[in-house]
Formats: C-alpha cells, structure tokens, sequence
C-alpha cells in the first residue's frame, strides 16, 4: 500500500495527506522525523519530509507527488479536466509556496521556534511578503475555494500554506500580511470537510508529541 512518510506537523506533509483523503486513496503513515540519518538520506536525499514509499521506490518533494497521485488516481481529480484551467490550479500553487510560504519561511524561527530572525531579514521579508500577498490577491478566487467554484488541488495547498503566512507575520510585524484576504473564514470553511479535520487532529496530536520529544 501506500505510505506517506514524514510527521503531521509539517505543512507540506499535510498539503500531500489532505489530498489522498480527499481522492479517497487507501494509504499508511510512517511517521518519519528529519534526523538527516544515513537511513533517511537513502530514502530523502535532502533528509525532508513528507515522501512516498511506493511498490516502485521512493519519491520526495510535495508537489511532485500530488501530480503523481493525480496520474496514478485519475477517480476523484483535484484538477481541472481544462489544460488552461488546470494550469491556473498549478499557477496557484506555485505562487504560494514560492512567493508566500518560502518568504515567510524566513520568519518561522522566531515566529514559532524560540529563535531570532536580524532585523535585516525582517525588513526585506516584510517587502517582498507585502508585494506578493498583494500580487496574490490578483490570483485568488475564494468563491469559495481558491481556483474558483470547484474544490482543486490548490485548495490541498492553500489550506496549509495561508494561515501559516499570517500567523508569521502577525508573529513578526504585529500585521497580517493577508489581512485584505478572507483567509480566515477560507481556512474555516475547509476545516468543515472531514478530510481537514482528520489532518488537523492529527497536526495538533503531532505536534503534543513533539514538545515531548524535546522536553525528554
Ligand atoms: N520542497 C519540499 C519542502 C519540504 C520541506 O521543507 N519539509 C520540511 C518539513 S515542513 C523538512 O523536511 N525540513 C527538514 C529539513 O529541511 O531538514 C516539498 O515540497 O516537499
């Protein structure tokens, strides 16, 4: 069967788990932490998560592996049957993870981890974060789901990547660099779906687990 290795902390574990339970894909966990282990490395060649155990081999990074599932699964698509639309799905995601979650992902040590960010970076990263959300903006649907009437692949995305971008920066700058996006009633709505709530159970009891592992 197949396994989703990695730990429910980690959005983009989440963004792969959201979508094999929306698809309705039979499939196992590993849990897996990013030790960077001779064993990890054999299966992750940069040591993260999530990854693919499959009857074939191994596969990592996140994206790659929706399209994988959307090729290997074609029952219960997450994109469009349209090229141009399903592009636009794909132009979504993109812009996301690079222009929103990977800028934000400067802040993240000292958002959520105890440590400290240089004033440096908080500038340049407020700039560029401000930019994008507003580039963003010109992108996004939200009625409801982010591509538009139809629950996609992007919404897989959008439901880990958008409230982590504002719990930073609110975190960092005391400002919600989303704040003209409806994100929060957007991340409401999807939290509605059983599917989002099995993945954000799972995320909240990973991550109890996790402060133990650290206080041990
Ligand atoms: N581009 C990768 C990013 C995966 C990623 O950064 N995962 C984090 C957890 S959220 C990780 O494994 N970090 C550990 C490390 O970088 O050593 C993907 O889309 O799968």
């Amino acid at each position: 069967m197949l396994k989703l290795c990695g730990f429910a902390v980690s959005n983009y574990y989440n963004k792969v788990k959201f979508a094999l339970l929306e698809k309705g894909i039979a499939f196992e966990e590993e849990l897996v932490w990013t030790d960077r282990s001779p064993e990890l490395l054999a299966r992750s060649p940069l040591g993260k998560v999530p990854f693919f155990e499959t009857e074939q081999g191994t596969l990592c990074e996140s994206q790659v592996m929706m399209e994988y599932l959307e090729e290997a699964y074609p029952e219960k698509p997450l994109l469009p049957a349209d090229p141009f639309a399903a592009a636009k799905v794909r132009e979504l995601i993109t812009f996301m993870e690079l222009h929103l979650e990977l800028v934000a992902r400067e802040l993240y040590a000292e958002a959520f981890f105890g440590g400290k960010v240089s004033d440096e970076v908080k500038e340049r990263t407020q700039k560029l974060l401000t930019r994008n959300a507003k580039a963003f903006a010109r992108l996004a649907k939200f009625s409801p789901f982010i591509a538009g009437a139809e629950f996609t692949m992007a919404d897989c995305a959008g439901m880990v990547h958008l409230p982590l971008v504002s719990l930073a920066s609110k975190a960092i700058y005391g400002t919600d660099v989303l704040a003209d996006l409806p994100v929060r009633e957007y991340a409401r709505m999807l939290g509605e779906r059983p599917t989002a709530q099995r993945v954000n159970a799972d995320r909240k009891a990973n991550q109890e687990l996790m402060m133990k592992r650290k206080s041990a």
